[in-house]
């Protein structure tokens, strides 16, 4: 049988992935704007005191800052109304501006608007807001998950939010500023228990050092990468455009792995480890699992990235 991208999803099916995301995101879409901006607060203000969220970087905030100078002079019922409609999903043109923001951007300038809330120039969530019952229910999943998990839940809320970016007439996205990757002299150099294949370390010293083109370039030309959660993203020009915006200052540190014997010439891979966004730096570290299937000449056919159920799943390296 050939290999297809689609057979090549299920390498490794022992897997097990943190499925409280995706229920919980599920979930979370079915709630009031109202519940779903209190429980986010809830959510962010309790995770805050474990976790320290780091102040946007490298992100163009500037392209942010006329729309959050405009809602940080509303009127206290206005704001709560733009907050509202972003998680509402409305046609205003904040909600369309909202939309073209790349994921950073997103999560800058909601940042601020916490900032904001906190420090009392944006309106707050009101003293002794009641969350429905239903609320209550998604607040403790998230509360019961791990910290890596939690973030990814906060994440999707915020990255889901403004109008339908694909809708007609909507605004152009707007790209994050490129990164310069890391001057070889100072890149780090991975090592990874039981893993020697030179394509698999040099993905990740790649993508440590934000060198992207070198990264994409272990790729087949129809090679596919699948984040967590995601439907595969397939072409090396659609995922150099992805790790442009998602990839930016990750830092992935593996720890082990396992190679199959391989099939057709093609090569299965797990390794496992943890990944810190610079986001949370070290106080958070998600753990990950990286699934790949080299081809016959050692190109990365597929990559699948899995955000791990629980720390045991570390360990797992079953073959089968
Ligand atoms: C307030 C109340 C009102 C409503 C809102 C509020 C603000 C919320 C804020 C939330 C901020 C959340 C943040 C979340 C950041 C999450 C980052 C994550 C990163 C995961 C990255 C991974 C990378 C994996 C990959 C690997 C590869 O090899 C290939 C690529 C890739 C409170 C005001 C909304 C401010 C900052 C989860 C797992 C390893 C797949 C990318």
């Amino acid at each position: 049988m050939p290999i297809t991208i689609e057979s090549a999803q299920s390498i490794f099916p022992g897997t097990q992935v943190a499925s409280v995301v995706p229920t919980t995101t599920e979930s979370f879409a079915q709630l009031s704007a109202e519940d779903q901006l209190a429980l986010i607060w809830f959510a962010y203000t309790e995770m805050g005191t474990t976790i320290t969220v780091a102040a946007p970087g490298a992100t163009n905030m500037i392209i942010a800052q006329g729309i959050l100078e405009q809602i940080k002079q509303m009127p206290a019922a206005a704001q709560t109304q733009v907050m509202c409609d972003l998680a509402n999903r409305s046609d205003t043109p904040i909600c369309r501006s909202y939309a073209s923001f790349s994921m950073n951007l997103k999560l800058g300038f909601w940042y601020q608007l916490g900032e904001w809330m906190a420090q009392g120039f944006v309106a707050p969530i009101p003293q002794g807001y009641q969350l429905s019952d239903k609320a209550k229910t998604v607040l403790q999943s998230i509360k019961a998950a791990d910290s890596g998990q939690q973030i990814t839940i906060l994440r999707n809320a915020v990255v889901t939010m403004g109008f339908d970016p694909n809708a007609p007439g909507s605004y152009k996205k707007v790209a994050d500023p490129v990164a310069v990757p890391t001057d070889l002299a100072a890149r780090t150099q991975v090592t990874i228990e039981g893993i020697t294949d030179a394509t698999v370390l040099s993905y990740i010293n790649n993508m440590n050092a934000n060198d992207f083109e070198a990264a994409i370039n272990l790729f087949t030309p129809n090679g596919a990468l699948q984040p967590p959660f995601q439907r595969p993203i397939v072409g090396r020009e659609a995922i150099l455009t992805y790790m442009r915006e998602e990839c930016q200052g990750l830092k992935m540190m593996p720890e082990r792995g396992v190679i199959e014997k391989s099939e057709e010439g093609y090569t299965p891979i797990k390794v496992t480890g943890k990944v810190q966004t610079p986001w949370f730096g070290n106080s958070v570290g998600m753990n990950i699992a990286w699934r790949f299937l080299l081809d016959p000449q050692g190109k990365i056919f597929f990559v699948a990235v899995d955000l791990l159920a629980s720390p045991k799943e570390l360990l797992n390296l079953v073959r089968r």
